[in-house]
């Protein structure tokens, strides 16, 4: 039998096809417009039967009795656990208040509604700390397009003429996106990709623009001047849609090619050629990626890049950068719950809090100072889903000293990871494929499509929603959440749009509910103070940050540890996301792992040379932070005075982990976001062992 869904084995969302025979998966398969042999293959798709079925997966929940002992887990019913977690959340209330207890959430493994879930759990119980990883991955980039233009643009790749690569690596990470830009470029489309590293993008595009680690809001503001000197722009949608043009025009005047080209590692030809490409090309997309995320001036250079398109008239228009047309769902998050008066432990970034109706709160590096430094007051007890911040957040052993000291610890998750081994109570969650859920991707973005249960729950894992459905219960909150299935909560949700489960389900794939349409802001203006699009923006002027987007100081150089450059004289970057693992996932997967050639830090030739550094040889690599210990490979991908290290094997072994590099002390000032993408560093050769 065949079933369509959603994967959510990566942030992706892609659209597939399961086979189920017996009640069992035996196969998934990505849909896709392409002719079979033409596809992009997803190796962690080709495994999900491996995920789904591995021996390692839990299957009932656990309980240690005595973390400080360092007592073992035992297994235990899902009533005696719940009990035991319910009987925390009381009286770590009772003691220490409600807002002491944390839901941190992780990675996009189940984005979208259930986001609504935690959150409306915690504001019924009274805590502000619903937080979620954004302001590393995605949100703190929405943040910046929609202060611009009022919503998060999506590249119209297949109509685009012109297509922008910034700091994304679709090859990898997202094939329903990479098969688009083959597609346009098939057609003709020019590709530019502005990336440090000779992605597989790079490599056919028709300019590469390797730029430093974190410069990328200068190269932007060089674009910028390039588009106004030369009289480049829209000039009627600058005049009839924007504020603030010639604030943006002095700016810019500071960021003249021949200036500034040298210091972000490029020739001023390559900046004008890419600026005048992409002005005269229209019409014209930019997909901006994670490689703009986990800067410290992420907001600002996501601002810069979002200039660029409003200033060549591409958004909202075909082939450009569409603004999404969401589907109007109930918001059932119940924020005006929460007792008045009480802040989250983020107070300390108050635009990024409330920039979204139901984003909700992001930065989750407060967690953090609030568990160590009992600022802006202590955090007793955290529930971790879908997470694993003892090898993800930046400074991971800081993260895991704080994790050491809470009173209690609870972790929904798959498997017992790096971070469900510090935990006092493990909760078996099922798999995407094991639950029905809207996610946030397809809420938005209109057309809409549900990922639905295509096998049942695996051994006595509950899904996420029914999980916090039924700790809601025993905490005395039932009458919140009445629903017993995850149909009739997504009914629920959905019914302002006239949508239902089963409509979704007929549909059998991406269901419109709203005919497509452009240019929606002549209409109805951009969602935005001003209903413009705002190069100058008030809002940040009056929260106290530069109305348009500046570099100075810090944010210069963003790098981490720029100050220590003279020890710490090489860049690091954080890569390469391969396609077998997903974060610190599936490395307990035999025919992923097997398949993978292992982690590697990739040097250029010329610095290999010049520090007498050998193929396959062990190099330590370390910052001001720590150390971790990776094998050498002679690479030209990277740019000489650079290397790039493997992402993520830290679930494997902690000399592998790369945050134990990384820096949270230095944020970016509007979202939170530490620089934990690039960073200085210097190798050290590892006698063999
Ligand atoms: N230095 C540096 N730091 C980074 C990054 C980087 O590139 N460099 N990347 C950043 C980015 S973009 C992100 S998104 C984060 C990722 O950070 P995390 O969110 O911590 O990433 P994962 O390792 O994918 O952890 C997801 C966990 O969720 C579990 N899981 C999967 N599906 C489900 C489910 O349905 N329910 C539940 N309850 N659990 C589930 C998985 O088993 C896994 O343990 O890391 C960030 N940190
Ligand atoms: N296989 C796989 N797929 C994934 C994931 C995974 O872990 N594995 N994770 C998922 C998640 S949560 C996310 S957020 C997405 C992210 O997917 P992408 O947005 O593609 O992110 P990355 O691959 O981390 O980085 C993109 C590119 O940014 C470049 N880069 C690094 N620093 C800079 C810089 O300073 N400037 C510029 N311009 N570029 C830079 C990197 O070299 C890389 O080629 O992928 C999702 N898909
Ligand atoms: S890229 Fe692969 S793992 Fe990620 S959602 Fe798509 S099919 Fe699943
Ligand atoms: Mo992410």
């Amino acid at each position: 039998m065949k079933k369509d869904t959603v994967c959510r084995l990566c942030s992706s969302c892609c659209p597939v096809t399961a086979t189920i025979e017996s009640g069992r998966l035996v196969k998934a398969e990505r849909k896709s417009s392409l002719p079979e042999k033409k596809r992009v293959r997803c190796p962690k798709l080709q495994a999900a039967v491996d995920i789904v079925y591995s021996p390692e997966r839990l299957k009932t929940p656990l309980i240690r009795e005595n973390r400080k002992s360092g007592a073992s887990f035992r297994e235990a019913s899902w009533d005696e656990t719940l009990d035991l977690v319910a009987g925390k959340f009381e009286s770590i209330k009772e003691t220490h208040g409600p807002q002491s207890v944390c839901w941190l959430r992780g990675m996009a493994a189940d984005w979208g509604a259930p986001w609504d879930y935690a959150n409306r759990f915690m504001n019924v119980y009274g805590s502000p700390n619903t937080i979620g990883n954004g302001a590393v991955c995605h949100v703190a980039r929405e943040m910046a397009h929609t202060y611009t233009y009022g919503a998060m643009t999506a590249p119209d790749f297949r109509q685009s003429r012109c297509i922008v690569v910034w700091g994304k690596n679709d090859g990898d990470t997202n094939p329903q996106a990479f098969e688009s830009i083959i597609f346009a470029k098939q057609r003709g489309a020019k590709l530019i990709v502005i990336d440090p590293i000779r992605t597989g993008l790079a490599a056919m595009a028709d300019m590469w623009l390797q730029i430093k680690p974190g410069h990328d809001g200068i190269l932007a503001m060089s674009m910028i001047h390039e588009i106004i000197s030369n009289n480049l722009f829209d000039g009627d949608f600058v005049q009839d849609w924007t504020v603030g043009f010639d604030a943006l025009k002095d700016a810019a005047g500071d960021f003249e090619a021949e200036k500034i080209a040298q210091g972000i590692w490029l020739t001023p030809e390559e900046i004008k050629n890419a600026a005048r490409a992409y002005a005269t090309t229209g019409p014209a997309c930019i997909i901006d990626g994670n490689g703009l995320d986990m800067q410290l001036n992420v907001f600002q250079q996501t601002r810069a890049v979002c200039i660029l398109r409003g200033l060549t008239g591409n958004v909202d228009r075909p082939g450009g950068d569409l603004i999404p047309q969401p589907i109007p769902i109930r918001n059932i998050q119940l924020r005006d719950r929460l007792p008045e008066g009480i802040r989250s432990v983020a107070q300390g970034y108050p635009l990024f809090n409330t920039f979204h109706e139901t984003w909700g709160i992001n930065a989750q590096s407060c967690v953090v100072d609030a568990i160590l430094n009992e600022k802006p007051y202590p955090l007793k007890m955290l529930v971790v889903q879908s997470g694993n911040p003892a090898v993800t957040m930046a400074d991971s052993n800081r993260a895991v000293k704080a994790f050491q000291m809470l009173d209690f610890m609870v972790v929904l998750d798959l498997f017992i990871t790096k971070t469900a081994k510090m935990a006092h109570v493990v909760l078996p969650a099922s798999s995407s494929f094991e639950k029905t859920q809207l996610n946030r991707a397809f809420i938005r973005n209109n057309p809409v499509i549900l990922q639905n249960q295509v096998i049942d729950c695996v051994g006595d894992s509950w899904p996420d929603w029914k999980i916090t459905f039924e700790l809601a219960r025993r905490l005395g909150m039932g009458h919140e959440f009445p629903w017993r299935s995850a149909e009739a909560v997504i009914n629920y949700q959905l019914e302002p749009a006239g949508v239902t489960v089963d409509m979704l389900r007929e549909h059998s794939g991406p269901m419109r509910v709203e005919e497509l349409a452009h240019e929606k802001y002549q209409q109805n203006g951009f969602k935005t103070p001003s209903g413009k699009m705002e190069i100058y923006s008030q809002r940040l002027k009056d929260g106290g940050y530069s109305p348009i987007p500046d570099f100075k100081g810090e944010t210069l150089n963003p790098i981490s540890f720029y100050a220590e450059r003279t020890d710490f004289p090489m860049v690091g970057i954080s890569g390469a996301r391969t396609r077998y693992f997903t974060h610190s996932q599936f490395k307990n997967i035999p025919s992923l792992l097997n398949r993978e050639k292992g982690c590697f830090v990739d040097i250029h030739p010329h610095d290999a040379h010049t520090q007498d550094i050998r193929e396959g040889s062990n190099l330590r690599i370390e910052t001001p932070k720590g150390s971790v210990v990776m094998t050498a490979r002679m690479s030209k991908v990277v740019h000489p005075g650079s290397v790039r290290l493997g992402w993520c094997w830290g679930e494997l072994d902690s000399r592998l982990n790369l945050n134990n590099l990384t820096d949270d002390d230095k944020r970016d000032p509007v979202t939170g976001t530490p620089s934990s993408r690039s960073f200085m560093c210097r190798l050290m050769k590892e006698k063999p062992s």
